[in-house]
């Protein structure tokens, strides 16, 4: 172990563990899916013929199957009672499940030869019992809004009731939303902070979970943008606690921390390096002291933050560049991003933030060394894509929104700057938008630090509330209202439709008094 508190740390983590609040719903309706070109992915949900009532009281043989609607996105177990309309069943009793967070999920088969993820991160289940009458609840947890239940191989002497279907949802906050958002919002933008802060809720377990239906772990970069979501929401700020000593306590032999973790059976270092994550640990940590006042656990965690920077500043080669091959810069799921001015801007603004916290916490020396190189990088930055353009680019000429919101975060560009090359590069049409919800928040937060609110606001709302028209209920890891079936993983039923990173709307509207 690189620091002699890990142990300790981790048992700081281990004591913040919240008990999960648990919550029982029933499904509202019964639907079907239908083929619709005009549909998101081609797809939509109608009521089915059949309502609740008829489940109540079908017998069921082989092959049936049915398709429960819970109203809402939620995350749980499922319960379920199976009775056999005899006294007897003479063979077990096999149902397939589906759960699944958008409709394709319910109807799509997964086609595995090009995907880069497991395909058992496809929510489908089989469950066999044997005797019968049986009341379950499942052991997994999924994260659904609907459920297809279908009967396999039930002989013909009898048939099945399946009855008093619940899902018992789980999270470290309560379930209802609606008075969790304090300030007032006009009814769109209410509408948009609702499906924020249910993704923000079914994404805290017992740490932040990435996606509560694949990955299901803890990384920097969603952490750092739950945190901010959390502040003006739940303000759960043990659980952000609870994340940042889990980070430090798994951190490698040279204090490196991964950009995720697994939390269970035991807290362990996931081997993955997004590089531009361990740099956000100290952009977290700081806004965690800001939030909470917490200044021991700020001046406990200071120097992890600092080595994380310290290690990351070693991939800066002899010309000030960072190195980029055979390293994982995030920054963004579009490999055509061109990422060294963002990592420039990032790297710069992680730092700045770091000498900002040791400071309010007393502990200026500790950060000097990196003070004293702000100046150095800030001009070399400009000089390579600022000086003499009018709006930043990289060395091959390639403009985009994530240089221009990592250099304005960095404050490589001074607000003035920032500002005026923002509404020229609106308007160029071969400027990179962001790939993802992701990146798309950094260039919101730049706008709101340089004092564009409303321009935030403006693209906020336009961007968000075509996740709504499309029918989502939590945000998307993924979205690209030109190709509704754009994947980083080769398929689209692998991507999570309730994500993380993409919660931060709520905290948009409290920044800009919407
Ligand atoms: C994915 C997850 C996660 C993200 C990383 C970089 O696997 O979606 O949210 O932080 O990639």
């Amino acid at each position: 172990m690189f620091y002699p508190n890990q142990t300790k740390w981790l048992e700081t983590a281990e004591a913040l563990k919240p008990t999960l609040l648990k919550e029982t719903f029933l499904p509202t309706r019964l639907v079907k899916v239908v083929a619709d070109s005009a549909a998101f992915q081609g797809w939509r949900v109608e009521a089915d013929q059949r309502d609740l009532a008829w489940l109540e009281t079908a017998t069921l043989g082989d092959g049936e199957s049915f398709i429960l609607d819970f109203g809402e996105h939620r995350v749980g177990r499922l319960q379920l009672r199976i009775e056999s309309d005899r006294s007897f069943n003479d063979a077990p009793i096999r149902l397939k499940l589906i759960f699944a967070e958008i409709p394709a999920e319910l109807t799509e088969t997964l086609d595995t030869s090009n995907v880069s993820l497991s395909r058992n991160w496809l929510q489908d289940e089989q469950i066999t019992v044997d005797e019968l009458p049986v009341s379950l609840t499942l052991s997994r947890r999924f994260a659904f809004r609907y459920v297809r239940v279908e009967t396999v191989g039930i002989p013909s002497a009898f048939r099945i009731h399946i009855r008093d279907i619940a899902c018992e949802a789980s999270a470290s906050v309560p379930q209802a939303i609606k008075h969790m958002i304090p300030f007032h919002l006009s009814t769109g933008d209410h509408s948009i902070a609702e499906a924020s802060l249910r993704t923000l809720r079914d994404c805290m377990q017992t740490v932040f979970e990435d996606g509560p239906k694949r990955d299901r772990r803890l990384w920097i970069g969603d952490l750092r943008l739950q945190a901010l979501a959390n502040s003006v929401s739940y303000r759960h700020f043990d659980l952000v606690k609870r994340c940042l000593y889990l980070f430090a306590g798994v951190a490698d032999d040279k204090g490196l921390m991964p950009s995720c973790l697994y939390e269970t059976p035991t807290p362990r270092n996931a081997q993955c390096f997004a590089m531009d994550y361990p740099a956000l640990y100290t952009v977290t940590l700081s806004d965690y002291v800001m939030h909470t006042g917490d200044e021991a656990t700020g001046r406990e965690l200071l120097p992890v933050a600092l080595r994380q920077l310290e290690l990351l500043l070693a991939y800066r080669q002899a010309d000030g560049l960072y190195q980029l091959k055979n390293i994982w810069w995030f920054i963004d799921w579009d490999d055509s991003l061109d990422r060294q001015p963002c990592i420039q801007g990032l790297m710069i603004c992680c730092i700045k933030s770091a000498v900002v916290l040791a400071q309010r916490l007393g502990m200026a020396e500790m950060a000097e060394k990196f003070a004293r190189m702000i100046p150095e990088l800030t001009r070399l930055a400009r000089s390579l894509f600022v000086d003499g353009k009018p709006v930043p680019a990289s060395a091959s000429g390639q403009v985009s929104w994530g240089a221009w919101a990592w250099l304005t975060k960095g404050v490589v560009l001074n607000p003035e700057e920032a500002a005026s090359a923002f509404d020229r590069m609106r308007l160029l049409p071969g400027a990179v938008k962001p790939g993802g919800p992701y990146l798309m928040h950094y260039c919101l937060e730049a706008l709101i630090d340089i004092g564009r609110k409303e321009t935030a606001l403006e693209l906020a709302r336009i961007y968000w509330s075509g996740m709504l028209a499309a029918g989502f209920d939590t945000f998307p890891e993924v979205w690209d209202i030109t190709n509704p079936k754009r994947s980083p993983y080769g398929t689209h039923l692998l991507n999570s439709y309730c994500h993380a990173w993409s919660c931060t709307p709520v905290w948009i509207f409290a920044q800009t008094g919407a």
